[in-house]
């Protein structure tokens, strides 16, 4: 069994006050396989008093250039150790590890990007008359907590840290308590980079303990949340006592839309993948797939016969396509939604089982599932499953598409594959979507803004705009003359 028995606090490694651990699950056998530390309010009012000395102190006055330098020292750290976390991330979370090792080996462009503008920081001279100087400057907003969840703990902690400590702001980070691990070993390098004492803190816990008290605090100036809806929904209750900034990443139901005229061989491999990829559990998956009739039936064909090839197995064999749920009340809510496609009338075309063969006889196992002849009325079109569940829309020519791709609650992301160029601009210009992805899926890169219209959240992460969450802009302004007004 791994032991991860202290939090990281003020750049030291100390047990939660009332010396809680909790233990970790391996969701491909059910049974733990890591004690971790488990922080509660006490615990994360000792990491925001941490971040708040650093940041009134060594990190605010550190100049841009040496942040940078500290960071990048950080980067390649994580580049280094992206093998291990990659591992040890889908330990956590069974996520395939061809997968894990993909994306945590990408991390640290984020940190290198990020690093990069940590000394561009500058504002704006507003011209008004010559006896008045007028201009701005950016300054960190403070102490910043950092909520993940536990499909993507990694990319999610990049996606905050890269930008909060780029801007001078000092974190505390607290991991989903499915997946506590990875952020303990993210904090061993934090510490082996050189961060001074406090930058960022570490200390896992749960929701409605660690992560509300975080929320509530009065000396936390911004909360950057990954998760639920109605989690940002009590976030914003709890953290309007004290008018925090938010930033939100929050579900999705992405359409992507399949045309006639595309190159439906090259849509489909986009399709299928999006929709099994991290077993269905990532918000910008094309869990709605919008195919126009003239390529239905072939879509769906393809679809079926494409879901027998999936491997779904023990995540860290290399040769595994799809590993477990995440965790078990996941597991049960994907199957239940199986159920409710089913009782809704779509109908069930591949899939929508529990495995529990072998060696996956007490993992959290689903199989790829396919949903033909669905309509954008069904629950399984409108919320969010978060398994590896695809519903296949058949629609009739450019109008309706863009109805149906815009019929949903959620904003975030979209896909679309034509052959007409003119199509492709029309289409994408009319998604009410964060990212639209043209003959592409999932193109996501540090220098992208990221993030949803609508029910999907609040701001963006990714790209310069991600920046602008983490900074407060102050307007100076000095009369040369002296006089009033
Ligand atoms: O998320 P939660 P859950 C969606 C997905 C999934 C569903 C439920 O549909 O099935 O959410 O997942 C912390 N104050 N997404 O319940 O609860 C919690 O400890 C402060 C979409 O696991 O939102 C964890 O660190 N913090 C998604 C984080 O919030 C609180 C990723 C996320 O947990 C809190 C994950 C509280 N009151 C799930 N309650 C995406 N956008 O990628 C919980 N937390």
């Amino acid at each position: 069994m791994a032991r991860y028995e202290k939090l990281f606090i003020g750049g030291e490694w100390v047990a939660p006050v009332d010396g809680s651990l909790v233990e970790s699950i391996d969701p491909s056998t059910g049974k733990p396989w890591a004690i971790v530390a488990f922080g509660g309010a006490k615990d994360i009012d000792r990491a925001v008093a941490a971040a708040r000395a650093a940041f009134e102190g060594p990190w605010r006055k550190m100049p841009g250039h040496e942040r940078a330098a500290i960071m990048r020292r950080f980067a390649d750290l994580y580049k280094e150790n992206a093998p291990r976390l990659a591992e040890l991330e889908t330990r956590d979370n069974g996520r395939a590890i061809r997968e894990s090792r993909m994306d945590i080996g990408s991390h640290n462009n984020w940190y290198h990007w990020f690093a990069s503008l940590a000394d561009k920081m500058s504002g704006r001279t507003i011209p008004i008359e010559d006896s008045v100087h007028a201009f701005t400057t950016r300054q960190p907003v403070g102490v910043v907590g950092a909520i993940t969840p536990w499909n993507v703990p990694m990319m999610s902690a990049a996606w905050k840290l890269g930008p909060a400590l780029a801007a001078g702001c000092t974190v505390v980070l607290k991991p989903a308590e499915q997946t506590p691990v990875t952020s303990l070993e993210l904090a061993k390098l934090f510490e082996e980079a050189g961060f001074p004492p406090g930058v960022v803190n570490v200390v896992p816990g749960d929701g409605p303990g660690a992560g509300a008290h975080l929320v509530a605090h009065p000396d936390v100036n911004k909360i950057a949340f990954t998760g639920e809806g109605e989690t940002a929904k009590r976030i914003l209750h709890t953290g309007a006592e004290t008018l925090k900034r938010f930033s939100f990443e929050l579900g999705g139901k992405a359409p992507h839309i399949i045309f006639g005229d595309a190159d439906v061989d090259q849509a489909l491999n986009a399709a299928t993948s999006s929709a099994w990829a991290l077993c269905g559990q990532s918000c910008a998956l094309g869990s709605r797939v919008l195919v126009e009739r003239s390529v239905y039936d072939r879509v769906v064909d393809e679809f079926v016969k494409r879901s027998a090839k999936v491997r779904v197995g023990m995540p860290l064999d290399a040769a595994t396509h799809m590993g477990p749920q995440a965790h078990l009340e996941q597991l049960e809510k994907t199957l239940s939604y199986i159920e409710i496609g089913q009782q809704e009338g779509a109908d069930l075309v591949a899939g929508g089982k529990r495995l529990t063969e072998g060696p996956l006889a007490d993992g959290y196992f689903v199989s790829p599932t396919v949903f033909a002849s669905a309509n954008n009325t069904m629950r399984i079109a409108r919320e969010e499953i978060f398994g590896p569940v695809a519903a296949l829309i058949p629609f009739d020519g450019e109008e309706e598409a863009v109805a149906i791709a815009n019929d949903a609650n959620y904003g975030l992301a979209a896909g679309l594959w034509t052959g007409d160029v003119g199509r492709a601009h029309r289409v994408s210009a009319r998604i009410n979507a964060g990212i639209v992805w043209v003959n592409t899926y999932r193109y996501i890169r540090w220098s992208t803004p990221y993030g949803g219209f609508k029910a999907s959240g609040w701001g963006r992460e990714n790209g310069l705009e991600a920046l602008d969450s983490y900074l407060e802009t102050k307007t100076t302004v000095i009369s040369a003359t002296g006089q009033f007004p």
